[in-house]
């Protein structure tokens, strides 16, 4: 190949320059229209006018973003191209830190109404008047997973609440259930390892069911009150919209005269609780990973605001004191029969973000952020919290600016003398940057407020530096024990077969047989369950424990199936359809479906349209193959009886069906759809969960069987 000197290669290089912008702007086309005239058929869309020119990161219009600058139209890629190093520089950038955990979450927006003053308890400012609306914002999330794994992992859900209050910020991050796993948060770090994908194989993605997890697990007795809740149906929700949240810890609300009522902090969801079942989630997150978001999505978008009431228990140091438990273990809740949930006000989420990445990813939640009528105690969860969030946010977010983001910035007044930094927006004018000062009240600027300022509660406090846990936190295995017996017989089997398949995925068998001997404290009947299942057939002998179990009182709060939904409202039917479909049904169901606030997908075996009995062309929602019955809550099978044959004959049809009656659903059905169930391995004879839909009328009676939500008593052996 020929060399060139730096002259000559600078002139040809101006040469080619020349000849491909004359050859650009020759074939550019018209002006605001899109053409592929350009020699290579590439797409190229001009701007309108002035407002839509696109342009690099300084302002410099951009003439050309489909082909980079190069010496002539097959050489090499010319240096001097700012507009494409610029590009790809930011684009290079775009990443930040995934959060160690809780990594996939889905933000959104929306309001908490306080409904009557609480100044009896607190001078939060957003508690003084009835009515009024505080914005929040709130993130959703898993814990293990990263951020591109799957929605349905069984795991605990985070639920963040960002109140934007009137006096500066108040973060209450909590999860979907009461309890933590450990009790000091010198242990999180280990926790979180010993969660993640073994460092060794980076596998496996979101989930527990691996001997890392089962081993730290089975030598932290503390966790299992917890671990009872994440093999229980809460560890699967069906979607945001349908689970509780809890703040965890104690925290204190302080009132005008400065008296402290402890309080623990819970979300009612109005929708009322449910779940899914293990085989169904684990079908959902191969059919549509983000169904959790996607759910969320949908009903803001489709004007059904999610709503949750929040709650609060309060108590005072005298209940503290009798209580049977340390009020600052996080591993502990308080029945709500021993103390109610005084409902106070509720949270909608009625605005979906503009930009994921600006506001989900961007969003920085620390515990440390309270404000005055509020405080934290000395549960040491909370107290390590509090150092882990700000310090994470750093990491994350690359700046000490982090505050001045949008999502973060407080809608308070922000007035301070902190300067400078990574990325501070802030111009501050004036000479003054310290106080205490002398300058002039133009000049001064901000200045202490003792009678408007936070204030810590003056508890009183005195102890011996000491490295060690209050003997008061002993207690591993009452609540576990009162969680478990708190359960339907039906939620009892779900903790046990969640219990056996994480251990089944367990290779070490000294791992499976420890958690048995935990089981052993916290019920008979679970621990031999669960040994059978694993084909252990020695019992170990139960653990140790520091202290015994404790029979507690049942407590019904703690069952999702025993405080179902009264109303059907929010969830969705999928409709299998084809040509042939009976008119006047799908105008039952419609209409029975909408009176009840819930949803209808038509699945048909194609897209577009099918025709219907009368000949109308009837809009189809989604293809069988991508819209299996997992991802509804009920299903209706309304073929015609000359469908039938070529239905049962796919695969997707007798696993749509296959999984409706595995998963308990309610079945609706039609005389083809009758036909097609059975065919497809149906039983001979409907249970009482499989409902007739003989006439449109019949529509009402099927939704009102759905608003039990699964038919449990369904025999599967049969
Ligand atoms: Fe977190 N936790 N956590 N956690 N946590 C984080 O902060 C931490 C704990 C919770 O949507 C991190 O911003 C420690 C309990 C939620 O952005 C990190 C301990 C509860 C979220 C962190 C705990 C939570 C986080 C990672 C034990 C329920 C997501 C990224 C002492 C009450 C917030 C981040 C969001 C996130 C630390 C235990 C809830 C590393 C050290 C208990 C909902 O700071």
């Amino acid at each position: 190949m020929q060399r060139l000197s730096p002259w000559k290669c600078a002139v040809r290089a101006l040469v080619f320059g020349l000849v491909v912008g004359i050859t650009a702007a020759a074939s550019s086309g018209e002006e605001g229209k899109d053409s592929s005239d350009k020699s290579a058929g590439e797409t190229h869309q001009t701007a309108k006018s002035d407002k839509d020119i696109l342009t690099t990161g300084q302002g410099v219009p951009v003439s050309d973003d489909q082909n980079t600058l190069r010496a002539g139209p097959r050489g090499p890629a010319l240096l001097e191209d700012f507009h494409f190093r610029e590009k790809i520089f930011h684009f290079d950038h775009e990443r930040i830190p995934e959060r160690v955990v809780h990594a996939r979450g889905f933000g959104v927006h929306g309001y908490f109404e306080n409904y009557k003053p609480l100044t009896d308890v607190t001078q939060a400012d957003l508690f003084q008047r009835a009515n009024e609306k505080t914005p929040v914002f709130v993130r959703f999330s898993t814990v293990v997973g990263s951020r591109g794994s799957s929605d349905l992992a069984r795991d605990v859900r985070g639920f963040a609440v960002k109140f934007y209050t009137k006096e500066g910020n108040w973060d209450l991050v909590g999860n979907n259930m009461p309890v933590f796993f450990i009790q000091d948060p010198i242990k999180f770090p280990d926790m979180v390892h010993a969660f993640r994908p073994e460092p060794d194989r980076g596998f496996p993605q979101a989930q527990t069911a691996h001997d890392n997890a089962w081993d730290f697990i089975s030598l932290t007795p503390e966790s299992m009150h917890m671990v009872m809740w994440v093999m229980s149906d809460r560890a699967i929700p069906r979607s945001y919209r349908f689970m509780e949240g809890f703040g965890v810890h104690t925290f204190r609300l302080v009132n005008a005269e400065g008296k402290s009522t402890f309080v623990k902090f819970h979300w009612k969801p109005k929708l009322g609780l449910q779940s899914v079942v293990w085989n169904e989630a684990v079908k959902i997150n191969g059919a549509d990973p983000d169904f959790h978001r996607r759910d969320l999505w949908n009903a803001i978008q489709n004007g059904d605001f999610p709503e949750w009431e929040l709650g609060l228990q309060l108590f005072d140091e005298k209940f503290a004191d009798q209580f049977g438990f340390d009020i600052l273990d996080p591993t502990k809740i308080i029945p709500e029969e021993e103390v109610p949930v005084r409902i106070v006000g509720r949270l909608v989420l009625d605005r979906c973000v503009d930009n994921f990445f600006h506001e989900t990813e961007q969003v920085a939640f620390c515990t440390q952020n309270i404000v005055p009528g509020l405080d934290f105690t000395n549960d040491p969860l909370l107290q390590g919290r509090n150092f882990s969030y700000l310090d994470t946010q750093l990491k994350r977010l690359g700046s000490v600016n982090f505050t001045q983001l949008p999502i973060n910035a407080a809608k308070a007044l922000v007035r301070n003398f902190q300067q400078d930094g990574h990325m501070n927006f802030v111009n501050p004018k004036g000479r003054v940057n310290y106080e205490p000062n002398s300058w002039g009240d133009d000049e001064r600027g901000p200045r202490e407020s003792p009678k408007k300022g936070f204030r810590s509660y003056p508890e009183e406090i005195q102890g011996k530096k000491v490295r060690a846990r209050s003997e008061t936190f002993a207690d591993h295995y009452s609540q576990a024990r009162q969680f478990y017996l708190s359960q339907t017989e039906t939620e009892q089997q779900h903790i046990a077969d969640a219990l056996i398949f994480e251990l089944s995925k367990v290779e070490t068998p000294k791992i499976r047989e420890r958690m048995v001997a935990h089981l052993r404290n916290i019920d008979a009947t679970l621990a031999t369950t669960v040994a059978t299942e694993l084909g252990i057939t020695q019992l170990p002998e139960p653990i140790k424990a520091a202290k015994p179990t404790k029979q507690l009182n049942a407590s019904n709060a703690l069952s999702i199936l025993k405080n179902g939904p009264k109303s059907f409202a929010g969830r969705n039917v999928g409709v299998l359809v084809a040509d042939g479909v009976d008119d006047g049904l799908i105008e039952g169901l419609k209409a029975a479906l909408k009176k009840e606030g819930a949803a209808m997908t038509l699945i048909a075996p194609h897209v577009g349209k099918v025709k219907t009995k009368k000949g109308e062309a009837l809009t189809v929602d989604q293809k069988l193959d991508g819209a299996p019955s997992v991802l509804f809550d009920a299903v209706v099978l309304a073929v015609p009886e000359d469908a039938v044959d070529k239905l049962s004959r796919k695969p997707p049809a007798r696993d749509f069906i296959a999984d409706a009656l595995a998963h308990h659903k309610f079945i609706g059905v039609t005389e083809g759809g009758s036909q097609l169930l059975k065919k497809a391995g149906g039983p001979e004879k409907p249970d009482d969960g499989i409902i007739a839909l003989k006439s449109p009328e019949d529509s009402s009676n099927f939704v009102s069987h759905c608003r039990k939500l699964r038919y449990w008593k369904r025999d599967l052996n049969k």
